[in-house]
């Protein structure tokens, strides 16, 4: 034991070395120089960093709001590669009845950590990646309001993922005696509970150090958005894309700390014996309420700022302003208040008073109607548009054609006898599927697809970016329609594996649709890896940008803040002289302001 504990703190002792040397190595402190990566960093923040050190150190120390979006959008990646070779395991033991590949307690961990994974570790950061690089751009701010809590909100996240993830360490160093958590991402009780298991306080403490990582990131974020806007940027011609994280940070400040609360309450059940969620006692039921009151507004969390980049990016292809900005911008806000009111409709089932089941039921379906007001006013943008089929707007395309099967679904779902039939069958999983992949992850990657000249300074090889839209789009549709299809035959979702009898369903078509489906989500990550070897062989290779207006925005009029903050850089790294120009904002307005906080700041630069 003593020789172990030894020979442990020795190997940990030559890591913490090499760790360091490894740091002085890459932190030379002189070498730094402003447009690396032909970004342009440094003389942004708005206290006096003009210059920052170079390497590692730079990464580890750095407030700078571009900085930590870069930080947030690493992250988020690696998050989704995790998530996805999760479930890439899980596809092929489904492929065939009968246990294969793994042993059910194997398959309910992968399961639990992709959706934990999924959520918490790559959807709302990925959109943190965004909102940090562009919002204070968009809104001609310096930075965010407050820089180092920003900084502190990521790093915050690194241990999150190493709590959550660490079960899969210490199964086989423990013998199985800490191994990660088979709870589902809803972690109900009485099974969260009682499931005697360390890894699952792990995954629950990881979980609280991510929702306090995304509170801090929302007050930052309300409070820039409120206190540092340029003096010309006022409510009425706020961007999209910052109205919808203005929203989402509202409903992160209620729904998040509420969902920590309820994490220690679960803690404390598990460790010291209180009885909160107990069946005796308690309320296994109580769990679900307080978790659905996070859960609800969590999804529209993570699926109203991809709402806001499509009603920023698309525009830009179609050559129009986008229709009914006004009503975009109320609509985000009327799903924001409505969404904390329909929790109980992941209830239905569970018993509760029909009479409060059925107002439950109206509200649910009264989210339709400001989600429809987003559709149409898309479909209205494009109507009789110079539309150009560019990756990022074909990912705009794809998006609000899933948006139209997921949010019916949603419907169907919302109304309580449909539901009492779909509850927990595959139908659910194939409704929130098309959200998630089909909606926040493609109004992702247009995202990354547009602002990828602004961030790296470079463009990515176009036909690659279709091939990856197209696998994408394809392998979406087939494989969430698959689940919408297994749902109706009764498949149950959460299952390992569905040697069940006939009694409960044709076991011959459940089994094809699993394999049509394992099919789909191999199309699905063929494209992903195309996606992937895209922006790193582009960040090396690809035709370096020396236009300020990659995307000829200028033409039609739609040349955005973020582009013309990008031109002043490129301007500022050649020495070349920044011109007037008359801003065009969101609302569509030409405002007659010259420059922009980050133009001016360029130009007094120069002078
Ligand atoms: C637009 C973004 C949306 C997202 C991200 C989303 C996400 C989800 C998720 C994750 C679940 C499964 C929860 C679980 O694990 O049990 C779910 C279920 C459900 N969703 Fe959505 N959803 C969205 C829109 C809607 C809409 C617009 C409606 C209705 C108007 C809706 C109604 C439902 C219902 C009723 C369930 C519960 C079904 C059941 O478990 O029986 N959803 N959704
Ligand atoms: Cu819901």
């Amino acid at each position: 034991m003593a020789g172990e504990q030894l020979a442990l703190t020795v190997l940990m002792g030559v890591l913490l070395v090499g760790i360091v040397a490894l740091v002085s190595r890459y932190g030379d402190l002189r070498s730094y120089t402003p447009l690396a990566g032909g970004a342009g960093y440094g003389g942004e923040t708005s206290h006096g960093h003009s210059e920052k050190p170079a390497g590692l150190i730079r990464w580890f120390t750095t407030v700078d709001h571009k900085d930590i979006g870069i930080l947030y959008g690493l992250y988020g990646t690696i998050a989704f590669l995790w998530g996805g070779a999760a479930v890439m395991l899980m596809r092929v033991e489904l492929a065939a009845p009968g246990f294969d590949v793994m042993q059910a307690q194997f398959y309910n961990s992968l399961l639990t950590s992709h959706g934990i994974t999924m959520l918490f570790l790559f959807g709302t950061p990925i959109i943190a990646a965004f909102s940090n690089y562009f919002v204070p751009l968009l809104i001609g701010a310096d930075d965010m309001a407050f820089p180092r809590i920003n900084a502190i909100a990521f790093w915050l996240l690194p241990p999150a993922a190493v709590l959550i993830w660490a079960g899969f360490f210490t199964a086989p160093l423990t013998g199985n005696e800490i191994a990660p958590a088979q709870t589902s991402w809803t972690m109900y009780t009485p099974l969260s509970a009682e499931q005697v298991n360390p890894g699952v306080d792990l995954m629950l403490l990881g979980l609280h150090l991510s929702g306090v990582s995304a509170t801090m990131g929302a007050i930052n974020f309300i409070a820039t958005i409120f206190t540092e806007r340029s003096e010309k940027v006022n409510w009425a011609n706020l961007d999209i894309f910052s109205w919808t994280i203005l929203t989402q940070s509202a409903l992160i400040l209620f729904a998040f700390p509420l969902l920590g609360s309820a994490l220690v309450m679960l803690l404390l059940d598990r460790n010291f014996g209180t009885a909160f969620f107990a069946v005796d006692g308690g309320s296994p039921i109580l769990w679900q309420h307080l978790f659905w009151f996070f859960g609800h507004p969590e999804v529209y969390i993570l699926v109203l700022p991809p709402m806001g980049l499509v009603s920023w990016i698309l525009p830009k292809f179609a050559g129009r302003k986008l229709f009914g900005f006004k009503f975009v911008v109320y609509s985000t806000l009327a799903i924001g208040v409505l969404s904390f009111g329909v929790w109980a409709h992941h209830m239905f089932s569970t018993g509760i008073d029909p009479r409060i089941r059925a107002s439950f039921m109206a509200v649910s379906l009264a989210i339709a109607i400001p989600s429809a007001v987003k559709t149409f006013n898309w479909i209205t943008t494009l109507w009789n548009g110079k539309i150009r089929l560019t990756a990022p707007m074909l990912f705009c395309i794809g998006f609000i054609s899933n948006f139209v099967i997921g949010g019916i679904t949603g419907v169907f779902l919302a109304a309580i006898p449909v539901d009492l039939v779909l509850h927990d069958t595959y139908y659910v999983v194939g409704h929130f599927h098309y959200v998630v992949m089909g909606m926040i992850a493609f109004a992702g990657f247009g995202a990354i697809y547009y602002w990828y000249p602004i961030v790296t300074g470079k463009m990515y090889q176009r036909t690659l970016a279709k091939w990856h839209f197209w696998l994408s789009m394809v392998g979406t549709n087939i494989t969430f329609f698959a689940f919408l299809l297994l749902g109706y035959l009764g498949m149950p979702r959460r299952y390992a594996t569905y040697n069940f009898d006939a009694a409960i369903a044709p076991l011959a078509e459940v089994t094809s649709l699993h394999q049509i489906a394992t099919v789909g989500a191999f199309i699905l990550m063929i494209g992903q890896l195309i996606w992937l070897w895209n922006l790193v062989s582009s960040y090396y290779e690809g035709p370096t940008v020396e236009d300020g207006d990659p995307w000829n925005l200028k033409e039609d009029g739609m040349f955005g803040r973020e582009f013309q903050w990008f031109e002043a850089q490129l301007a500022r790294a050649d020495g070349g002289e920044v011109e007037d120009e008359e801003l065009v904002t969101d609302g569509g307005r030409i405002v007659n302001e010259n420059l922009t906080a980050a133009v001016r700041r360029v130009a007094d630069d120069d002078e």
